[in-house]
């Protein structure tokens, strides 16, 4: 692995830092927002306190961080995969380039030792996973790895009632900030409640040292931040609706359905989700570079 210089420094000095996705960049967001959304994202873990350490591939080698030139080229290029764990080794050997999901950046991160990350919304099961089988493996890697994450919870194109089962049976705790209601990605409130609440990184800190203490440090820690300004909630069901049929039509399997969703609830709603999405990265980049400093 490869690390930023600041990054090295930020590791040594035992500074806070925040591991960022590169999916989103890649797959998730349409250019030249991407870019700037990851740029922007960077500069608001700084001004929180943290150092920012955007992972990925290139030319198979992964990087703990990246340049502004290697920003912008996980962001433009055309040849960068969508990666998962599963992708890490094929993709080193080949030498590919290759954004990094939040399992694949999750793992990562674990092995540079950084103990906190941002995202949107997390993968889960998908709807009609009982015949597809389509589980994201976002669940299974945080079933293994020492990481908190903060998410708007998980995707709202997702079965969520499922995904919280699975989040249940895979001992990953979930925590929701400032709130109880399970946030929807999107929306503001999935629907479903939460057993937990906690109101300051102070308390989140207190929760990933006690982690340690019960020996369940390798399960990871959701930190669920709901987003202020949600869409319209008329508008997200009808997109949702007409986006899984237009998914079916259009034969999208496997890691291709995320992008595929996420890019018609964007142009279909002519910039209102991605108006979310980015206020979503934003604010969950601040927290997770709060919560690192309070570690
Ligand atoms: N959050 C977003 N946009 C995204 C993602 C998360 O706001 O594009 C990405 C993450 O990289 C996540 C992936 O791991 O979507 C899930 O893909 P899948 O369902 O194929 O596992
Ligand atoms: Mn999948």
């Amino acid at each position: 692995m490869k690390f930023a210089p600041e990054v090295k420094k930020a590791l040594n000095n035992k500074k806070p830092i925040v591991a960022l996705e590169s999916t989103i960049i890649s797959h998730g967001l349409p250019r030249p927002t991407n870019l700037e959304v990851a740029r922007e994202v960077e500069e608001i873990v700084r001004a929180n306190g943290a150092t920012p350490a955007t992972i990925a591939l290139l030319d198979g080698t992964p990087h703990i961080g990246l340049t502004d030139d290697q920003l912008e080229a996980i962001a433009n290029r055309d040849d960068v995969i969508k990666a998962s764990t599963r992708d890490l080794a094929i993709a080193q050997a080949k030498k590919l380039s290759a954004a990094t999901t939040v399992a694949a950046t999750s793992h990562l991160a674990a092995k540079a030792g950084i103990k906190v990350f941002a995202t949107g919304g997390l993968g889960g099961v998908h709807r009609g996973a009982n015949e597809s089988f389509d589980e994201s493996a976002d669940l299974t890697a945080l079933a293994q790895l020492d990481m908190t994450i903060v998410c708007a919870g998980v995707k709202s194109i997702l079965d969520v009632a499922a995904t919280l089962e699975r989040l249940e049976t895979y001992a990953i705790g979930v925590v929701g900030y400032k709130t109880k209601h399970f946030p929807g990605f999107y929306l503001t409130d999935s629907g479903f409640e939460l057993e937990y609440q906690v109101d300051t990184p102070a308390e989140i800190a207190a929760i990933m040292k006690s982690r340690y203490e019960m020996g369940t440090q390798q399960n990871s820690l959701i930190v669920a931040n709901p987003v202020v300004n949600q869409m319209d909630k008329a508008l997200h069901d009808r997109l949702l609706e007409n986006g899984l049929k237009a998914a079916v039509a259009n034969d999208i399997h496997g890691k291709e359905t995320t992008p595929f969703l996420l890019e018609y609830f964007h142009t279909e709603s002519k910039g209102e989700s991605l108006r979310v999405n980015i206020e979503i990265i934003k604010s969950n980049s601040a927290l997770a570079a709060q919560i690192a400093a309070a570690w």
